[in-house]
């Protein structure tokens, strides 16, 4: 007998093939009756799969009272109540490392779209504006400071490929790390003075909600740019709007929103912010890789093996 799993969110195709392959899956989003899925199939599921954005909710969870694994596809696992998780005895696994480069790519590249404004210059030839003139003169990142609050996995990928891109590089956490080649600041308001770029790369929880303060980018200022491809709630997302309305902050190149998929109406026409739809992770090969994690995880829960990327 194949074991019954809960499928909340859609995912890779590769994924859905091998879970087809090894249980009985409940696909959640898809269920018209989801209260009659739970009553009916929930004290039979020992295993969720499920993703950053959905996480588990508290309805899901109690109505699997034989609950014992929720695999999530994706790093950040913000949206899964891992404190009741661990109180209940769940495990929880996440795909961390396999998607280290594409974020990175992705970080960068809005850095080069928004100095660059990759995305204006696009839209001058294909309106034929070229013909009446040449686009206005941008700056660029050679020689400028970046500083990263969250040199992590993810941030040191970031760090190596701005180092190549001729930028200085600072970070932020709440430790020193000795061994990286790069200046440490114990206060992210004291690295936002001094540098001209912020990424933030860190995880979303209780302790970093807002971390990216009015302070914080005050001190930035006019003249340096926000970067968010962590999660929207680092930032006070009205104080970033704000600032970037009034000038008091130069320009911010988004990939994670508060509330995604909603996006600040007052973004949407600002010259100085370039908008991306959490695309981080999103590449073929990357959520393919992520997917086989996910696979993995729950393999080794049905097989009473330890998890390949445990969280809890
Ligand atoms: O604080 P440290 O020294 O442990 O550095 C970690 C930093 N971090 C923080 N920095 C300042 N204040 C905090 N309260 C705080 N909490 C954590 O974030 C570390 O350098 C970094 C996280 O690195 P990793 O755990 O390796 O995460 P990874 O794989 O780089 O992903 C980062 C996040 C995910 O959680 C998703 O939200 C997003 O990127 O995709």
């Amino acid at each position: 007998m194949k074991p019954e799993i809960l499928q909340i969110c859609p995912m890779h195709p590769r994924v859905e093939a091998a879970f087809a392959a090894a249980y009985v899956v409940h696909r959640y989003w898809d269920a018209a009756d989801k209260a009659g899925v739970l009553a009916a199939r929930g004290p039979e599921i020992r295993a969720v799969a499920t993703d950053g954005h959905y996480g588990v909710a508290p309805e899901i969870m109690a109505a699997l009272p034989q609950l014992a694994m929720v695999a999530s596809y994706g790093v950040g696992y913000d949206a899964i109540d891992t404190a009741a998780c661990k109180a209940r005895g769940i495990r929880v696994s996440n795909t961390p490392d396999v998607l280290n480069d594409a974020v990175a790519e992705i970080a960068v590249g809005l850095m080069h779209a928004l100095v660059r404004r990759i995305p204006q210059a696009d839209a001058f030839v294909r309106e034929g504006g070229w013909l009446d003139g040449t686009f206005a003169l941008t700056g660029e990142l050679t020689g400028a400071h970046v500083g990263i609050l969250g040199l992590g996995r993810i941030g040191k990928e970031i760090a190596r490929r701005l180092q190549v891109s001729k930028m200085r590089v600072s970070y932020h956490g709440r430790h020193e790390q000795p061994f990286e080649p790069y200046a440490y600041y114990s206060d992210l308001t004291a690295m936002a003075r001094d540098v001209d770029w912020l990424v933030a790369i860190a995880p979303g929880n209780a302790a970093t909600r807002g971390i990216v303060s009015r302070e914080v980018l005050t001190a930035l200022g006019p003249q340096g740019a926000f970067v968010n491809v962590g999660r929207g709630s680092l930032v006070d997302e009205p104080a970033l709007v704000e600032l970037l309305v009034s000038g008091g902050l130069g320009g911010a190149a988004l990939d994670v929103f508060a509330d995604e998929p909603r996006v600040p109406a007052a973004l949407l026409g600002l010259p100085n912010v370039v908008l991306s739809p959490h695309q981080g992770s999103a590449t073929e090969k990357t959520r393919a890789a992520m997917g086989d994690l996910v696979v993995r995880n729950l393999a080794a829960f049905f097989a009473g093996d330890p998890l390949p990327t445990p969280v809890v």
